[in-house]
């Protein structure tokens, strides 16, 4: 079966704004696009993993597994037009939303050929071109950002919307609150995506909020519920529906989406505070396994189910040679596009060259 991803649609020269969903003309064509999708995204994590257990990716290592159906759901069918305000469990948004696998490999792998160029190993990055906001360490901090390219593309005549990410533990933060608030009184063209995945870290849930988090969003006047988070049609249709809403000037939604954090926070979290049985509970309710199990209900066969398909092995494969092949930055580079350098405040030329100064480089 031919099930080419957004990406690969892009780089056909089909047109650009045709988002997966409307390219994917029939049920069937929106359930093989989903499936290639979330497999492609649960390998690229896989591998990522894998990667840094050899010690080839070096930092904080944020997974999304058993997520998948949020980012995926989500994206899939937004246009290129419209903008994404991923967070740090959300590499599969930057792949569907059609960063090439290379250049999210080669950020996380902090090469020089990166989009920040090596400055970090994380997804602290964006490409306005294809409507991905960079995102930044500081947990809901593109949320205030997200309202003002909604609105902004409306002051501009367009009709693009923006999906904002933000784990549940996030919407404690002010500028949550902040955001919805302006977003609410303006109808800014946003959709609020909640990744409820029982824990902040290794707090759960009942210690972070004292209302379910979907609530939060009916205090600034607009619909919110939750949904199945592992349900990827679900996800799928629900977005949808707040986006076509936001486009038509109807103002924002929130969706709690519902799943659960497979991993530690990070690779290097044993997660220790939690019930194993807990996990296993969850491990059934597997997005890509109901996904599957939906499909071949419906007609698929186990060989058009491939688990995953040889092109998405290629896919990251390349894209691991491609990021391992690019070199690591030079030092300077660390201090280069920081400072608007017109202004002549480069880091060399600074005022303050004790700010600037890396000692363990001689520079
Ligand atoms: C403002 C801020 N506070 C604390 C942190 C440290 N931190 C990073 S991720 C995280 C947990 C966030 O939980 P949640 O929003 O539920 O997202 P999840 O990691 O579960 O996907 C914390 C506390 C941070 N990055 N930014
Ligand atoms: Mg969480």
């Amino acid at each position: 079966m031919d099930v080419k991803t957004n990406a690969s649609r892009r780089k056909g020269g089909a047109d650009e704004r045709v988002s997966g969903g409307e390219a994917a003309q029939s049920r069937r064509e929106l359930l093989a696009g989903l499936y290639y999708q979330l497999w492609r995204v649960r390998h690229f994590e896989d591998s990522v993993a894998r990667l840094n257990k050899q010690g080839k990716i070096l930092g904080g290592v944020y997974s999304g597994r058993g997520q998948e159906a949020i980012v995926v759901g989500t994206v899939f069918g937004l246009r290129r037009d419209d903008m994404i305000a991923p967070v740090h469990r959300d590499i599969g948004a930057f792949l569907v939303k059609g960063m090439s696998a290379r250049l999210v490999m080669a950020q996380i792998m902090a090469r020089e050929s990166a989009p920040s160029r090596g400055k970090d190993s994380w997804t602290h990055t964006g490409d306005i071109e294809i409507g991905i906001i960079g995102s930044t360490s500081m947990l809901a901090s593109s949320m205030p950002i997200a309202v003002g390219a909604g609105l902004a593309a409306r002051m501009q005549g367009m009709d693009s919307v923006v999906v904002s990410f933000f784990g549940e533990g996030s919407t404690a933060r002010g500028d949550f609150h902040e955001a919805l608030n302006f977003a609410g009184i303006h109808k800014a063209p946003c959709v609020w995506v909640c990744e409820n995945n029982q824990y902040a870290y290794s707090t759960p849930t009942h210690l972070e909020s004292p209302v379910p988090f979907y609530k939060r969003g009916e205090a600034y006047g607009m619909p919110s519920l939750a949904i199945d988070g592992n349900d990827v049609l679900t996800v799928y249709e629900t977005t949808m529906q707040a986006v076509e809403r936001a486009r038509r000037g109807e103002g924002g939604t929130v969706i709690e989406c519902v799943t659960y954090r497979m991993e530690g926070h990070s690779e290097a979290d044993q997660a220790t505070y939690r019930d194993r049985a807990e996990v296993e509970e969850w491990r059934k309710k597997d997005p890509i396994l109901r996904l599957r199990s939906h499909m071949l209900a419906n007609g698929f066969t186990e060989e058009e189910l491939p688990e995953p398909a040889p092109s998405i092995i290629d896919e990251v494969r390349d894209a691991i040679d491609w990021a391992t092949r690019s070199p690591l930055p030079d030092g300077r580079q660390a201090v280069e596009d920081i400072y608007d350098e017109s202004a002549g405040v480069t880091h060399w030329a600074s005022p303050y060259p004790n700010y600037v100064r890396i000692p363990w480089l001689g520079r």
